[in-house]
């Protein structure tokens, strides 16, 4: 039996389900784990719960939202515990309890640095979405329109609404399909996507105005210091979106976000557009992420780290 089939077979023959995402949750995140809750809630006998962290407002319009659970009660242990999107056990966040408790521990994924911490894993680096590799897990015919707006939202944002590298004909495809359940595409691009708060669009103003181009315009970053957030009352999803404009830079290879989350700690967002590993830089300060997208928290001064980062691009760039 293959991984998958083996996955699919628990799921079916389980009393009690539980699935969790990762921490921050974005919007594959999110998909993935609301279309999978659908699916098994809408197909199949047992009891699923699932557990996120508390969904950012323009993803409550999908369905699903109203059973996660968000503050991860201790529970029985469940038969099969689903991790979906989630790149390393530590992303897990409160969750990881139900996997080490879990009879049947699950990993589904495509982040290239996952190296597989659940008892099954089915971890696809070349899909774009991890709503994409459960897509080819379903029977398509058991896929609901909530299933399937679910899968298209998690596509449309690790995408980048079809634009990222990540972008396959596979994925097309995949999105194709989900079209053809009714997913109302516009529905779900700009009422989860483009839409942004008055404050989303200020921030966004003021980091690009303050952006730095280095390495002779190759790299660009912005930083977000605790003041500016108090003083916008920036939640933590606020600046989504950000990083992307600036990488749309004409000329720039590497775009830059800090943000501060305690005095001298930075969570750190990059980006790149052509031949920079951001996951190579990322994974060697404690992080992760895709060849194109990657991120790590860094201690020091606004300073020490937009000059740790540059000196690691600037090694790939010579
Ligand atoms: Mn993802």
């Amino acid at each position: 039996m293959t991984n998958k089939q083996e996955i699919m077979s628990a799921i079916e023959n389980a009393g009690r389900i539980a699935i969790a995402g990762h921490i921050r949750p974005d919007g594959d995140c999110i998909g993935s784990c609301l279309g999978m809750y659908n699916y098994v809630h809408e197909n199949f006998p047992c009891s699923v719960d699932v557990y996120i962290e508390e969904i950012p407002q323009e993803f409550t319009c999908i369905a699903g939202c109203d059973a996660v659970n968000s503050l991860y009660p201790d529970a029985a242990p469940y038969d099969v515990f689903l991790a979906l999107d989630c790149g390393d056990l530590e992303r897990l966040g409160k969750a990881q309890k139900y996997l080490k408790e879990a009879k049947l521990s699950v990993c589904i994924d495509h982040h290239k640095t996952n190296e597989g911490y659940a008892a099954v894993n089915v971890i696809e680096p070349g899909a774009a979405a991890t709503a994409e590799v459960l897509f080819d897990l379903m029977d398509q015919d058991k896929i609901s329109l909530n299933t399937a707006e679910a899968l298209y939202l998690g596509i449309v944002h690790d995408t980048g609404v079809f634009k990222h590298s990540n972008t396959t004909r596979h994925t097309m495809e995949t999105a194709g399909r989900l079209l053809e359940y009714g997913v109302s595409s516009s529905k779900i691009i700009d009422g989860t996507f483009y839409e942004k708060t008055y404050v989303q669009n200020q921030i966004l103003g003021r980091c690009l105005m303050e952006s730095v181009l280095v390495l002779d315009g190759k790299v660009i970053f912005a930083a977000v210091n605790r003041k500016v957030q108090a003083l916008y009352g920036l939640e933590s999803n606020d600046t989504e979106g950000v990083i992307d404009q600036l990488r749309v830079t004409k000329g720039v290879e590497v775009a830059i976000l800090i943000k501060e989350m305690n005095p001298f700690v930075w969570r750190v967002s990059m980006r790149s557009c052509e031949y920079v590993d951001v996951a190579v830089i990322c994974t060697k300060f404690g992080g992760g992420g895709h060849v194109r997208a990657a991120g790590c928290i860094l201690n020091g001064s606004m300073h020490d780290v937009i000059n740790a980062l540059v000196k690691e691009i600037e090694l790939q760039i010579k």
